[in-house]
């Protein structure tokens, strides 16, 4: 064992017929970092680049006395300690002298070395091979493997790895998405693996393990008292296999009314394997969930900050047909009175499904329509996929073929393969020369027909190969740099997202924030946009399933994520429809979406009931809206999700770490979407003792850690407000996001068992950078006390001026009824505050109020 500098070497020799190279980093932030490659390997193997936002700051540990044959490495400000041994080769963590996790304790281990193909072997061992054609079939099916009627045919051979981690006292894990399975990972060990693998499934079956789209090769894994997590950096095929031993009480004897037992702690092992590339994890060493969250985002990035109207509802259809079609719906939402911020243009408003260009029967004018969308104050949003119609007509086909910017084949000329056009060849995004040319396509120059009011949507870059191996490339097609598409096939759509959100930052000159909209990402997609859940059904499972989907990907970092309203495959009927907008409405991406031989959906179509229960919905979502936003923020500068498991919120309270029907949205709501058909009642888990909860339509109250019977009626979605926050809503909403600048401000505050709250609220232009280069923003916080209610700033660095007011205040709590409530600005004489107080509900309203949101001011309830 040598120490250069800051890591650890150590040779692995039993492991692997080669020397394999151990290294132990501590990095900044109580994350440690384990690499192990082959001393030297035959040729390069694939490393993941442009994941991490930066090189980790590695930091010192000082090694301490320890056994012979072991390092024992102590990390002095997280209170770790690593126990290493090199034969065996096992790391334990500890944290102050508690064990946290061990690696390879169940000897898992596990490096596929690169070796000459068996032809060379032969050749080159000629002198000790007595029987040349005896060469064993087993080595020649590691080198090629057939699937269906493919063969994949390996350039490297056989390069798999793979290692094993316990988690001690662990039985709550969460994270490697996406799966339509539950929110806690499932014990494997008697059924599949979770597969983490980019595939195109339409109507994916529910409870699956198979991947599906995207993934994230994070998870977390939870106990009370801590939090860790664990990164495993591969974009190849990876299996994870989780065995959970639960915590058990035996019984040891009993002698009259005395029961001995003893405890035996729970322990969660984990076995990472992946197809080719190298080891390299991330161990993060929590101890909070807060902490994890941060860890993880130092790696990969926060979720970048959305422009407003994408907080808002969005409208698609595969497809709307026509300019015509487009105004008529457009239309449609302002007679009906129903906000909406975007309509989306599916594959079919293109020229024969070639990417960046207009049908022109269809779309005679794409810059007019875009100009009556402009006048109503939305948006635009239009698919680019990444196959390329093999047209040589096409001049985004010629210039990247004269380019040599497609993926190519093994043979070495362009992958070919079939999807929406026919024949395509692929982007080679992974090409940063191809990300560069690829993200200038969108100036409004070459971009032909398009506005600054036009954004992006990026399907199937799993990607999706019709009649591939699993509808997807061939493992051995060639990008970039002659890596293996099995080495990178899982950040594929990663680098299309990043492209393309790129591309719209400079076609603004870097002053607008992008969206797009991806189907396919990766560790870090977060950093580029909105992530969906892909091709769901009509069907209640699917509405149902959706929140665990979606509270997996927010613990991963994705946290501007969503599910097709609706359900993209089938007729929903009113019911579900209904029930789907209103948990729609409290998701972060919220798009209503149906495939081609659907019937129409637009919301007011299913009669006027129906209309107004999903109008309401879709209201309930605009009037939240500064909440979302500031949630945003928080996620952005603060790496928090948006939409939290309960877990997240209440780390202590068992009862929620496996809660998937109902979770919390920032620490202020919790939401209990109702999945059920002809439901009366839902089982509400309002946790925390100490915790007051209120109704958030009626103001009742109740306090924490119980269940409740929730009756429910078909006009909403049980939300409630957790005693102790401020929440920042509108009074009114507008058509779009657009409309609502504005309009003023309502303040929810809802007081804890102590009688104070507090809350936050962000707000800038809502569409540029200037937030960041210019520091121009507000960051209000409302605290609530002793009886009085106080704005102050936040982030004294931010400066953004609005006319907008706080009109309105609600104190839900307040149990007697004041006799004055005046209000006191820094240049202004005191006022009294006309109120209204309901000595049943204990609600106090404060109206007419003209509070500037921008600058300090009190409120005294006396
Ligand atoms: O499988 O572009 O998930 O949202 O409407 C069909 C057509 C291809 C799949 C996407 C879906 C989109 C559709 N696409």
């Amino acid at each position: 064992m040598t120490r250069p500098g800051h890591n650890v070497v150590i040779s692995l020799s039993t492991y692997s017929q080669v020397p394999l190279l151990a290294e132990v980093y501590g990095i900044e932030g109580n994350i440690f970092r384990l690499k192990i490659n082959e001393m030297a390997p035959l040729n390069p193997r694939y490393e993941i680049s442009d994941v991490l936002i930066q090189k980790p700051a590695t930091k010192r540990l000082t090694p301490c006395p320890g056994d012979t044959g072991t390092l024992v490495l102590k990390d002095d400000s997280g209170n770790l300690k690593f126990h290493i041994s090199a034969n065996p080769f096992k790391i334990d963590l500890s944290s102050e002298e508690e064990p946290v996790l061990s690696i390879n304790s169940t000897g898992r281990l596990y490096f596929e070395h690169l070796q000459m193909p068996p032809k060379h072997r032969i050749s080159k061992e000629e002198d000790v091979m007595t029987d040349p054609s005896q060469e064993s079939q087993d080595d020649l099916g590691l080198w090629q493997e057939k699937f269906g009627k493919f063969v994949d045919i390996k350039a490297n051979g056989p390069s798999a790895i793979g290692l094993d981690f316990s988690l001690h006292g662990f039985e709550h894990l969460y994270g490697i998405p996406q799966h339509a399975e539950t929110h806690q990972l499932k014990n494997t060990s008697a059924g599949e693996a979770y597969r983490l693998y980019n595939l195109d499934v339409y109507g994916y079956k529910i409870h699956d393990k198979m991947g599906i789209y995207g993934c994230v090769p994070y998870l977390l894994a939870h106990k009370q008292g801590r939090t860790v997590g664990i990164f495993w950096l591969n974009a190849s095929e990876t299996l994870v296999e989780i065995n959970t031993q639960p915590t058990v009480e035996h019984m040891l004897s009993q002698e009259g009314s005395v029961l001995a037992k003893q405890k035996v702690k729970a322990q969660t092992d984990v076995c990472w394997m992946s197809e080719s590339g190298i080891i390299d994890v991330f161990l993060l060493m929590g101890p909070t969930p807060a902490a994890v969250f941060k860890q993880y985002s130092v790696l990969t990035g926060t979720q970048a900050l959305p422009p407003l109207f994408s907080l808002g509802y969005h409208q698609c259809r595969w497809n709307y047909d026509d300019e015509q079609d487009v105004k008529a719906v457009d239309a449609g939402f302002d007679a009906h009175d129903i906000p909406y911020d975007v309509i989306w243009l599916d594959i079919e408003h293109t020229e024969g499904k070639r990417y960046f260009t207009w049908d022109k029967k269809k779309f005679p004018d794409p810059k007019r329509m875009q100009e009556l969308i402009r006048s109503k104050k939305r948006k635009v949003v239009v698919i680019t996929d990444p196959h390329i119609k093999v047209d040589p007509m096409y001049s985004l086909y010629s210039q990247a073929k004269d380019k040599g910017y497609f993926v190519k084949n093994n043979k070495g000329g362009d992958f070919e393969g079939v999807c929406w056009p026919g024949a395509s060849s692929y982007l080679d995004f992974t090409n940063p020369k191809v990300r560069e040319w690829y993200s200038g396509l969108f100036a409004f120059s070459e971009y032909q027909g398009s506005t600054d009011i036009l954004f992006i949507w990026n399907d199937m870059n799993e990607p999706s190969v019709f009649r591939g191996p699993e509808l997807t490339m061939e493992k051995n097609a060639i990008h970039y740099g002659n890596w293996e598409h099995r080495d990178l096939h899982n950040m594929y759509g990663f680098y299309q997202q990043m492209a393309a959100a790129e591309g719209l930052i400079q076609r603004s000159n870097g002053e607008e924030r992008p969206f797009v909209l991806t189907r396919s990402f990766f560790a870090g997609s977060q950093k580029y946009g909105a992530v969906w859940t892909g091709d769901n059904k009509a069907e209640w499972g699917y509405l149902k399933i959706s929140i665990p989907m979606l509270l997996t990907l927010s613990v991963a970092g994705i946290a501007f994520c969503g599910a097709d309203v609706g359900g993209f495959i089938g007729d929903p009927e009113p019911e579900l429809l209904v029930r789907w907008y209103q948990a729609g409405a409290y998701q972060p991406f919220f798009r209503g979406h149906a495939t081609m031989d659907t019937k129409r959906r637009e919301p007011w179509l299913f009669g006027e009931e129906n209309t107004q229960l999903i109008r309401n919905a879709i209201k309930e979502r605009y009037a939240l809206l500064p909440y979302w936003y500031s949630l945003f923020y928080h996620a952005h500068v603060a790496s928090k999700p948006v939409m939290r498991p309960l877990w997240v919120e209440f780390p202590k309270e068992l009862e929620t770490f496996d809660v998937e029907d109902e979770y919390m949205l920032g620490s202020a709501l919790l939401i209990h979407p109702v999945t059920e058909p002809k439901a009366t009642m839902v089982d509400v888990l309002l946790p925390g003792s100490e915790e007051v909860w209120y109704d958030f339509r009626t103001f009742v109250h109740w306090e924490g850690a119980r269940t409740l019977k929730f009756p429910v009626a078909l006009d909403s979605t049980p939300v409630f407000q957790r005693g102790g926050s401020v929440i920042p809503m509108k009074t009114a909403v507008g058509r779009s996001t657009g409309w609502m600048p504005r309009l003023p401000y309502e303040l929810r505050v809802a007081l804890d068992s102590q009688g104070s709250a507090r809350g936050e609220l962000y707000l800038d232009d809502g569409h540029s950078f200037q937030y960041l280069h210019q520091k121009q923003f507000l960051h209000r916080k409302f605290l609530f006390s002793a009886g009085v209610l106080s704005s102050s700033g936040a982030d004294e660095n931010g400066h953004y001026h609005s006319e907008c007011v706080v009109e309105k205040v609600v104190i839900l709590g307040i149990n007697k009824q004041p006799s004055s409530v005046t209000a006191s600005c820094p240049d202004m004489a005191d006022t009294q505050v006309a109120f209204t107080y309901g000595s049943k509900t204990s609600v106090l309203r404060l109206e007419k109020l003209s509070l500037n949101v921008g600058v300090d001011w009190e409120i005294h309830i006396k």
